[in-house]
């Protein structure tokens, strides 16, 4: 029993130490007649940034980007989250991967 208790301590430190991280910044997005709404969406450098992703339209999208290797159906009516980042500054394109001319940009600054 003794013996367990530096590790115990060591635990009991560790869980103090690990910092309190602020949820990522979100970003609304929406498909609403095959567009996204807004087709250009800014975010900063360097951060992870949640994307919620709402489809507005009667018929399911996918979210998809090859650059940002990101892909996830959306049903109708529903919407889903994709996390992305931290990124470089750049203009990092995405679409609806069952419209693929539905398409915008993350502009990262
Ligand atoms: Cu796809």
């Amino acid at each position: 029993m003794r013996r367990l208790l530096p590790f115990a301590a060591a635990a009991a430190a560790f869980a103090f130490a690990i910092p309190v991280k602020a949820d990522p910044p979100s970003v609304a997005l929406a498909l609403q007649n095959n567009q996204f709404v807004p087709s250009e969406v800014h975010i900063p450098a360097g951060v992870k940034v949640k994307l919620v992703v709402r489809n507005d339209n009667p018929t399911a999208s996918e979210f998809e980007s090859s650059q940002l290797h990101r892909e996830k159906v959306v049903p109708p009516g529903r919407e889903v989250t994709v996390f992305v980042g931290p990124l470089d500054p750049g203009s990092y394109e995405f679409f609806d991967d069952f419209h693929p001319q539905t398409r915008g940009h993350l502009i990262v600054k």
